[in-house]
């Protein structure tokens, strides 16, 4: 039993734990109050509302070695009753009451911990302490990139407490993995990266009773960090050895989509068509197909449109991401759409180009993938390989 509300309208409540024969007296009073119980794994919270001044006995399953009145220390007002009942002297009105066995837990600011990213201390987190929750905040500003979170306990986390939760940049990490982190400590590793850019707060909660501070780090992790494509000359398709891909002749998609074909309501499309409706999504991806005939060395470029800041893809061929920063692609925002005005097509090229070297492609059949990371849109015109 988790939580109870109880309009104890009897003198006595008796709750009968389903698939036991024995019963167990949960709440009793000798006024009608309306009570609301919930258990933790060591405390216990009692919320009483009371005409007037009464006593309410409580099951608490322990023996308490320390009481909290409406958030103050309760050093009186409250007595062990027996088998595992607390009576307390409820006075007329509300009162919030909680007990537990061990120290007293921590109430008030609590010490702050570090937040590292890639090992380096950049803020420390300001830790706050309240019945059953504990509460750090900051903020940390980040190159638009990929962060994997890993939580660093100051000590180990008994079995049976509740997840914590990690707010940031807007996202919330709630499934974690337990890691052997970087530092050689027990860790909570969240599963799923996090897209941050600029200015990103960070707030951590976990709903739990604390005696000690339960934090020692956390740590930020670059799983991969933003490749800008820069605006490019558009490529030859005359020159000999060009492979054309039509981005509407694409193969299939996933998680996410459909994407949709453009015939004609886009401007100035190459081979007459387009896709757009690709993202936002939790990682719609989209694959082509394409032939080299020639085994060689090539330049990749795409023709796309959107009317976001930017809009990011990994890129993988063949399922493998082909160079450093493939995981990443930051495709430039060009004003819009492209719906009536060609100008907003702007070309890029990912590889063989701007510093980053060109693409190895064996002769035979190959898989291009884009997969979207965020949620951003980008349309679609066409891709061009240029042997090198
Ligand atoms: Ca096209």
């Amino acid at each position: 039993m988790r939580c109870s509300l109880l309009a104890v309208g009897l003198l006595l409540a008796t709750c009968a734990a389903l698939g036991y024969a024995e019963t167990r007296t949960y709440i009793a009073c000798d006024r009608p109050v309306t009570c609301c119980v919930s258990y933790g794994t060591q405390s216990v919270t009692l919320q009483v509302q009371a005409r007037e001044a009464c006593e309410v006995c409580v099951w608490a399953g322990f023996e308490p070695t320390w009481a909290f009145v409406n958030g103050e220390k309760a050093r009186q007002g409250w007595g062990r009753a027996s088998d595992g009942m607390v009576a307390v002297q409820a006075p007329a009105g509300d009162a919030l009451w909680e007990f537990g066995i061990g120290d007293w837990p921590l109430r008030g600011d609590g010490p702050p911990f570090a937040l590292r990213v890639d090992g380096k201390q950049r803020t420390l987190l300001r830790t706050s302490f309240w019945a059953r929750r504990m509460e750090a905040r900051g903020e940390v500003k980040l190159p638009l990139g990929l962060y994997r979170a890993t939580l660093i306990p100051a000590h180990p986390i008994p079995n049976g407490t509740p997840a914590p939760k990690l707010r940031i940049g807007g996202q919330e990490l709630a499934d974690w993995e337990d890691v052997l982190a970087a530092n050689g400590r027990q860790g909570l590793r969240a599963k799923t990266d996090a897209l941050l850019d600029g200015d990103v707060g960070v707030q951590l909660t976990w709903a739990d009773t604390f005696t000690r501070s339960p934090m020692r780090e956390i740590l930020l992790e670059t799983a991969a960090t933003a490749t800008p494509l820069a605006k490019a000359d558009p490529p030859d398709f005359g020159a000999p050895g060009v492979i054309v891909i039509e981005a509407e002749d694409y193969k299939r998609e996933g998680d996410g989509g459909p994407v949709q074909v453009s015939k004609g309501e886009h401007a100035d499309q190459h081979g007459g068509a387009s896709i757009f409706s690709f993202g936002p999504g939790k990682g719609h991806w989209v694959e082509w197909e394409f032939n080299v005939p020639t085994a060689g060395k090539y330049a990749l470029y795409a023709r796309t449109a959107t009317q976001e800041d930017y809009s990011l893809r990994a890129l993988t061929i063949d399922r493998k991401p082909p160079f450093e920063g493939a995981a990443l692609l930051q495709f430039p925002g060009t004003g819009g759409w492209a719906r009536t005005d060609a100008s907003q097509w702007v070309w890029t090229v990912f590889a063989g180009a701007d510093g980053r070297p060109p693409l190895e492609l064996a002769a035979g059949e190959h898989r291009l993938r884009l997969t979207t990371v965020g949620d951003k849109h980008v349309n679609v015109d066409v891709m061009a390989l240029v042997p090198r």
